[in-house]
């Protein structure tokens, strides 16, 4: 009925996986290739260093300053909560949004240190569900000999693989996995398979969901 008609929006992509998966060079190849479609579509990333908040995440990062695990564990999840705003007008206005690292990043690697995954996951709740998670997956060894890891605090062999271990458990069956060793173009490939079924589905009104 026309009650039931849905402005159609856009889709809510998040890309996942290890330092040096390969995700910001997917996301922004994603991103073109959808605008030269003439989808409407934007590429986020978290942390989104350019906010205040964002900017204690970065000085945490590259070491400049020190933070309490639980302290830098909040600031990351504010850090999505102050887009959230934005990111739902986006979405509800029909623009497709491509994120680089969403709250899986922030349970993953907050629960890697010891945290109760519990605890961790707590301050995501209501934040705008993705419609869609991809996992790049790739061995910590391999990502590790991608050019060698820059000196931000996470980039460790022996770190990555316990965030390797807690995105298992974070991994639910709705996950798509692409095999993130494959040459960049057949990663892509896939990528957009997955992601153009999920801007289609969202067009025909598959509601917004938290
Ligand atoms: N974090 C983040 C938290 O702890 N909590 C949170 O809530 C969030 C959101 C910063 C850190 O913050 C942590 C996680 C991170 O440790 P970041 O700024 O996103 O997060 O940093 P990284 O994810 O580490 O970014 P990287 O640049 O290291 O990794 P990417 O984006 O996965 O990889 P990319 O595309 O830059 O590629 C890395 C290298 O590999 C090559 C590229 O050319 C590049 O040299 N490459 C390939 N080589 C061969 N084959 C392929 N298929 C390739 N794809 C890319
Ligand atoms: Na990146």
């Amino acid at each position: 009925t026309e009650g039931n008609k849905q402005e159609s929006r856009g889709a809510l992509v998040v890309l996942e996986g290890l330092d040096r998966s390969g995700k910001s060079s997917q996301c922004s190849r994603l991103a073109s290739f959808l605008e030269g479609q003439g989808i409407s579509a934007e590429l986020w990333r978290f942390p989104d260093r350019t906010t205040n908040v964002g900017q204690m995440i970065s000085a945490y990062l590259t070491n400049t300053s020190q933070l309490d695990d639980h302290t830098i564990h909040l600031l990351f999840s504010a850090n999505r909560w102050e887009k959230r705003s934005l990111m739902e007008t986006k979405l509800k206005t029909g623009t497709t949004l491509i994120v680089d690292r969403y709250s899986y990043s922030g349970v993953a690697f907050s629960s890697a240190k010891g945290l109760d995954i519990e605890w961790c996951k707590a301050p995501e709740i209501g934040l705008p569900a993705p419609d869609v998670v991809v996992y790049l997956d790739i061995s910590p060894e391999k990502a590790a000999e991608r050019g060698g890891y820059g000196g931000e605090r996470y980039e460790k062999l022996e770190f990555q693989k316990k965030v390797a271990d807690c995105y298992k458990i974070l991994h639910d069956v709705s996950w798509k996995v692409v095999d993130a060793c494959q040459p960049i173009e057949d990663v892509e490939k896939q990528l957009l398979e997955i992601v153009l079924d999920c801007v289609t589905e969202c067009r025909k009104g598959r509601p917004l969901s938290t």
